[in-house]
């Protein structure tokens, strides 16, 4: 632990109520960058701390039009796991749960990180299917996960009904338990910190409006702070990846739907696993405080709003008391939505683009919070290397044009 974090700082700001110093500086806007950086989310952060601390590469702005971890990373239910259904996906998502598992200490930052298992239930032959077949896909490429029986899951999880008196039974579950949550905005601030103790630069309320491009190359963004010249530029943006991608004349086959989710007053705890339901449509996993934390589908129609409705959180509460019946008495505290930007085979868009210093990691659909830690890593090696690194090699953006795509459908948490 640093010496501003020591237990003796901590009892003496307590004690004399002396402020904090800030986790991360606010350096002015230098008219240019070796790297530009949109987006401070969790992706975008990751990949200035990587580029820093694996590639020495420090002189880089990481910019956002709002504050940091403002975006999706501050919007999502923080669950990660690593069973997906391609092995390209199984592979990507394996590295990311290995790097959560030792960010913590990387960082030097609590990222309560709680490793407590992950249930997908199964509530048709169909899907018992897709659980058995992803099951094999993560076996064969080292993840731990199996198909397990209505006996065991009830056994992981008393509250749920697993009997056949409901309108859809359980059959059985994909069971992950390297699966969990984390902290969300601890990882957002843990890689801040990190990022800025090795020199990145960290410029919130910084929108950029424009990217230069000549001769097939970016020189430049302009912000509404002022011009700053690069000669590389990173999209990690979530919402507005088209937007920015479109300012440097790339497209991508992206659609923005919001995705709600919902957190209930805290409760004793009850509820150890992260429970999925596909077929109802619906996710919870009790948090640290106390709290449950729902999700479900993406809204069916595209749009940039980030409020919660009532529809939703009706549906939710019915779909919730079907699988767990005993929440009835529990009070919803609040809702909200993050922004989800959607690819035709639900995988993500990541690497160059056919502009010289462009680059994407953007396209996370649902699957973006989890990925923040290997995208990174991924990019970071990308920009600092140009060239792909094999595990994004599956989804760079003319996969698209060349028919190769990467169906990750069938591992989304919940149906869309
Ligand atoms: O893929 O685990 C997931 C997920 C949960 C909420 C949104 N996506």
């Amino acid at each position: 632990m640093s010496r501003r974090y020591s237990a003796w700082a901590l009892l003496r700001h307590g004690i004399t109520g002396e402020a904090w110093p800030p986790a991360w500086r606010a350096p002015e806007l230098k008219p240019s960058y070796s790297a530009v950086i949109v987006g401070g989310g969790v992706h975008g952060l990751a990949t200035a701390y990587y580029l820093a601390a694996n590639h020495g590469v420090t002189d880089i702005a990481v910019v956002d039009k709002g504050y940091i971890g403002g975006g999706g990373s501050g919007r999502n239910t923080a669950i990660i796991r690593s069973n997906y259904l391609t092995p390209e996906g199984v592979r990507f998502y394996h590295r990311s749960l290995r790097l959560y598992e030792r960010l913590a200490a990387e960082l030097n930052f609590n990222l309560m990180f709680s490793q407590r298992g992950h249930l997908t239930l199964a509530h048709s032959d169909t899907s018992l299917r897709t659980m058995r077949q992803r099951a094999e896909v993560n076996k064969l490429c080292g993840v731990e996960s199996e198909v397990i029986a209505p006996e065991e899951i009830s056994r992981l999880v008393p509250c749920l009904d697993t009997s056949d008196a409901v309108r859809h039974p359980i059959l059985g579950a994909l069971y992950h338990p390297p699966g969990g949550i984390v902290r969300h905005d601890a990882v957002v601030w843990g890689y801040a910190r990190a990022a800025d103790a090795l020199g990145v630069h960290i410029h919130q309320d910084t929108e950029v409006t424009g990217i230069d491009v000549a001769r097939g190359r970016v020189t430049g963004v302009r912000t509404n702070r002022g011009p700053i010249s690069t000669p590389v530029v990173v999209n990690c943006t979530a919402g507005w990846s088209t937007l920015v991608a479109g300012m440097a004349g790339v497209r991508i086959p992206v659609q923005t739907f919001p995705l709600q989710a919902a957190v209930t007053e805290p409760v004793q705890p009850f509820l150890d696993p992260v429970v999925v339901s596909g077929t109802l449509h619906v996710y919870v996993s009790q948090t640290d405080r106390g709290e449950l934390v729902f999700g479900g589908s993406v809204d069916p129609f595209a749009s940039y709003s980030t409020r919660g409705s009532l529809e939703f959180a009706e549906g939710l509460a019915a779909h919730v008391l079907q699988l767990m019946p005993s929440l009835a008495p529990m009070r919803l505290l609040r809702q909200w939505a993050g922004l989800c930007d959607m690819t035709p085979d639900f995988a993500p868009v990541m690497g160059r683009t056919d502009v010289a210093g462009f680059f994407v990691d953007v396209g996370w659909g649902t699957y973006g919070f989890k990925a923040g830690p290997v995208a990174g890593e991924a990019m970071a090696e990308c920009v600092a290397t140009e060239r792909t690194p094999e595990l994004i090699a599956p989804f760079t953006v003319d996969r698209f044009a060349e028919g190769r795509l990467v169906g990750e459908k069938g591992a989304a948490a919940v149906g869309h």
